[in-house]
């Protein structure tokens, strides 16, 4: 039999120009469905930036036809942040938000919102340093976060997973980072318990992550550690969060990540991952994608060395039941965060997605596929 999805796929796939490579993945289930067979869902953030950017993903026909081709589960790429949905302190732009969240709807697809609060003062919108405070400053803040969370959680009810604080932790020395806002509150905690209890009251059913970007790879361990003191303290205090976000940006060369392609230090991942799981916490993968800036120009082997790399991080984060959905940040090279920073040496485009800049699937899809086929059951509570 064939499903809603399949027919859909087909159809935009007979659509699509230049799709001649696509048959094999097109035929296949889609990522999503493989996903489900374990209890997960597999999906993808977009974005309605400018048009003509990378960051317009949503506004390429081709992108959305493979979104819905392979996606179960959609996020915003930057809408949802402060510094596009509130550019200045009594004003909301819903428009860019709306149309992703309208899209998703429309086809019956799940949407994971992230995020409520980025904890980190390089991504506030500068008027949050300029705003009048008044006498009682911890109020005001108090004031801008609650009004800010009842906002988009009213609007945005269909958000079942929230990012409710983003990247909080520094990874050079594990410490919680200082922002307008934590300034006036007494401290990072009291911004962040406050995020998470509203969003718990105003979102009941929804699953809550601690989202960040320590990782695998060597040179990480002083983020973990501060990752994991912070998820301590959420229980100590009896903050309601679920879930620990693993973004998942893996193989080498971001700014605060100048370290080879594979330092990945298996055993030492599993035992941060055990001590996440041993405290009570789910993992969801958020933003994965697989950085090649350090890896030869060939093509093919190129392509080979990002799949390998993926389907063992893959099969090592899909081997916990406490392992939950997993989303691509980008599902194809032409729209990646990744194409306009951190240049290659030979400055030849990246490859860190499933999809060519042509949007004929990778080994890098093949990986994800064989590693969901593999996945070890989720547990649901
Ligand atoms: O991909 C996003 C890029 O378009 C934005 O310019 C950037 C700053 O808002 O954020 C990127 O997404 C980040 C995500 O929100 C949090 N984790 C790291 C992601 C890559 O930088």
């Amino acid at each position: 039999m064939i499903t809603r999805r399949q027919s859909l796929a087909l159809a935009a796939g007979s659509l699509a120009a230049g799709w001649a490579g696509a048959s094999a993945a097109q035929a296949a289930p889609s990522l999503h469905d493989l996903a489900q067979r374990s209890g997960r869902r597999f999906g993808s953030a977009v974005g309605a930036g400018a048009p003509g950017t990378l960051t317009a993903s949503f506004d390429n026909a081709r992108y959305r036809q493979l979104l819905e081709r392979e996606c179960g589960v959609l996020v915003h790429e930057n809408e949802l942040k402060w510094y596009v949905l509130r550019p200045e302190a009594d004003r909301f732009v819903f428009g860019p938000a709306d149309r992703i969240a309208g899209f998703a709807a429309e086809r019956g697809m799940g949407l994971r919102g992230h995020t409520l609060i980025w904890h980190h003062p390089q991504w506030f919108p500068a008027w949050t340093t300029t705003h009048d405070y008044g006498a009682r400053p911890a109020a005001e803040v108090e004031r801008l976060v609650l009004e800010h969370i009842d906002a988009i959680i009213d609007r945005y009810g269909a958000i079942d997973s929230w990012d409710v604080i983003n990247e909080a932790v520094d990874p050079a020395d594990g410490s919680l980072r200082v922002t307008p806002f934590s300034q006036r509150m007494g401290g990072p905690e009291a911004v962040m318990d406050l995020a998470f209890r509203r969003a718990r009251e105003k979102a009941p059913g929804a699953q809550l992550v601690y989202n960040d970007y320590m990782s695998w790879e060597a040179g990480h361990e002083t983020h973990q550690a501060g990752v994991l003191r912070l998820l301590e303290g959420f229980r100590a205090r009896g903050v309601p969060c679920d879930a620990l976000g693993v973004q998942s940006h893996i193989g080498s060369g971001n700014a605060d990540d100048s370290v080879g392609f594979d330092t990945a230090r298996d055993d030492n991942w599993r035992r941060f991952l055990d001590e996440v799981v041993g405290m009570g916490y789910d993992l969801v993968i958020t933003e994965f994608d697989v950085h090649d800036r350090n890896l030869p120009a060939d093509v093919p082997a190129r392509d080979a060395a990002v799949a390998a790399l993926a389907r063992r991080y893959l099969d090592l984060m899909l081997s916990y039941p406490q392992m939950g959905d997993i989303l691509c940040w980008g599902l194809s090279d032409q729209h990646t965060w990744l194409q306009d920073r951190w240049l290659r040496d030979d400055r030849l485009p990246k490859r860190p997605t499933p999809y060519d800049a042509d949007y004929r699937p990778k080994p890098l899809r093949e990986a994800i596929a064989a590693a969901l086929r593999d996945a070890t059951p989720r547990r649901t509570a």
